[in-house]
């Protein structure tokens, strides 16, 4: 594979002001951490050092989550749902206006295509301010009762791979509900939060109600372990899920984690398949594949096999691997040196157990993380590509001869977290996502997202919804 040496497209670099350092937001205010080591956060595409950031220790959370709950007792909690609401609005409103500079900001600390950030991420926050500013003054009609409470400080961790949407899932609902929160981001894509604390300043948003704290594992570790913490909210691995569910365990805390996946998604024969292929395509190669609910399994009706995956290898052969910062780019960078050892790894496992790998002829950049769009056939249910999250545009092909089969074949993981159907039958699209044990089942469609949706997983996928009603729920007391 040839290699040509990546320059980010200037003219977008030029819309954001990233600064050489940040320190964590605290009580409103940026603040130098006391007790970690300044780390740096890079462009995944060109490994150009973006900006310095702080590492939170266990002194800098405490502070941070005195400071919440600080705004809790005395100006969060007591105020009216219609108030919060107005300063929910006014965030989203912000968001709006300064989406390109945030799309960007995004594109560059996690290497996702801008199309993908300007078009789904950024609008996708903004919803969501919008949708649960809608719901702070009616959380009557929540679900959980008359008088619904919220816990009071919230702790949040986040991982990498939608870094402000995640934000936006968690600190949306979590503020309409009227608890304040200290969040950590993944220590690789910190810039996003940082310019959602300086919209935080800009809304006027009382000190304290949002905190973040920038910093790695052991950050998360020492906010979610903190006594003073009443509500923990999790999204990330299901090996730390499941840490933290240990850590958790006999205090006063209530928790939600929202963990891996490996989802099928299932064509039959009579799938429409333009449509399937472009599903297929957007199910694995979005976001790089790093998604927690991608479409890393393809159960295909042995019947339309052959015509699936010819069309499927030539629609790869027209993906563009580059520049984030291009409009015309399909697939970005990998977001770390890390994730990209990984996703070599688990292929290199794959091709050890004796499936057939295969990326189209395609030029990668020579400094950065990337990786070709690849798709493996002749996968066994045993194989460890079939079993294990690769969260990488890596996708593993399964075939099928009926409908139970498929079922079978798509319930056969530990995990739980979404499923896709492409067929024509109606009747066949309600039998299965009955089957289905995945939270989220989409039919003739993939990867779609709407704040005012539910979503989260059975089984190792974790438990608790985020979006929709169901989202405010677990920031509610009942
Ligand atoms: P993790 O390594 O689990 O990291 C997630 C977050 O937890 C990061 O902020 C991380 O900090 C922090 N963390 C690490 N160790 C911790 C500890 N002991 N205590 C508390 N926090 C700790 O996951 P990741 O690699 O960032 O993200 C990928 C995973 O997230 C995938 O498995 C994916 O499926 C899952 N995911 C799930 C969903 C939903 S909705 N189910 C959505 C997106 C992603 P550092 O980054 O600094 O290490």
């Amino acid at each position: 594979m040839s290699r040509f040496e990546y320059a980010p497209a200037p003219e977008s670099r030029a819309i954001v002001d990233i600064k050489s350092s940040y320190g964590l937001f605290v009580n409103g205010q940026f603040i130098e951490a006391t007790d970690g080591k300044p780390f740096k956060t890079v462009s995944p595409a060109s490994e150009e050092v973006l900006a310095e950031v702080s590492e939170a220790g266990p002194a800098d959370v405490d502070k941070a989550v005195k400071a919440a709950r600080k705004a809790f007792d005395k100006v969060w909690g007591p105020m009216s749902g219609k108030d919060r609401a107005k300063y929910l609005f006014r965030i989203a409103r912000l968001i709006q206006e300064r989406s390109r500079e945030l799309a960007v900001l995004e594109s560059l600390d996690n290497g996702k295509p801008i199309r993908e950030s300007r078009d789904v991420d950024i609008p996708l926050v903004a919803a969501h301010f919008f949708y649960y500013a809608g719901w702070a003054d009616k959380l009557e009609y929540a679900g959980v009762g008359d008088d619904p409470q919220p816990w009071g400080v919230a702790g949040q961790v986040i991982p990498w791979n939608f870094p402000m949407l995640m934000l936006a899932w968690k600190i949306a609902p979590a503020l309409a509900a009227g608890n304040t929160v200290v969040l950590k981001p993944a220590e690789t894509t910190p810039l996003t939060a940082l310019a959602f604390a300086e919209i935080c300043q800009q809304a006027d948003l009382p000190p304290g109600v949002v905190n973040i704290v920038t910093g790695a594992g052991r950050t998360g570790q020492a906010l979610v372990e903190h006594p003073d913490v009443d509500k923990v909210a999790f999204t990330g691995s299901t090996d730390v899920g499941r840490a933290i569910a240990k850590s958790v365990a006999g205090t006063h805390k209530a928790v939600t984690l929202e963990l891996g996946g490996k989802a099928a998604n299932i064509v039959f024969e009579d799938a429409p398949i333009d449509q399937t292929i472009e599903g297929i395509v957007n199910g694995i190669f979005f976001n790089q594949g790093h998604v927690c609910c991608a479409g890393s399994r393809l159960l295909v009706q042995e019947s339309v096999y052959d015509e699936v995956l010819a069309r499927l290898k030539r629609r790869m052969g027209t993906l563009r691997v580059g520049d984030p910062l291009d409009k015309n780019t399909d697939i970005g960078a990998i977001n770390s040196a890390a994730q990209l050892a990984k996703i070599r790894e688990l292929s290199q496992i794959g091709e050890d157990e004796g499936a057939e790998r295969w990326s189209p002829d395609c030029e990668l950049p020579a400094n950065g993380y990337w990786f070709p769009p690849t798709v493996f056939t002749g996968v066994s249910q045993a194989h460890r590509i079939a079993r294990e999250e690769i969260f990488g545009p890596v996708l593993s092909v399964l075939t099928f001869r009926t409908p139970a089969e498929a079922v079978e074949k798509a319930n056969n993981t530990p995990f739980g977290l979404s499923a896709g159907i492409w067929t024509e039958k109606g009747s066949r699209i309600l039998w299965m996502a009955n089957q289905l044990r995945a939270g989220v089942v989409w039919a003739n469609t993939f990867n779609r997202f709407d704040p005012t949706s539910p979503f989260g997983g059975y089984k190792e996928s974790g438990y608790g919804r985020e979006g929709g009603r169901h989202g405010l729920e677990a920031y509610l007391a009942h």
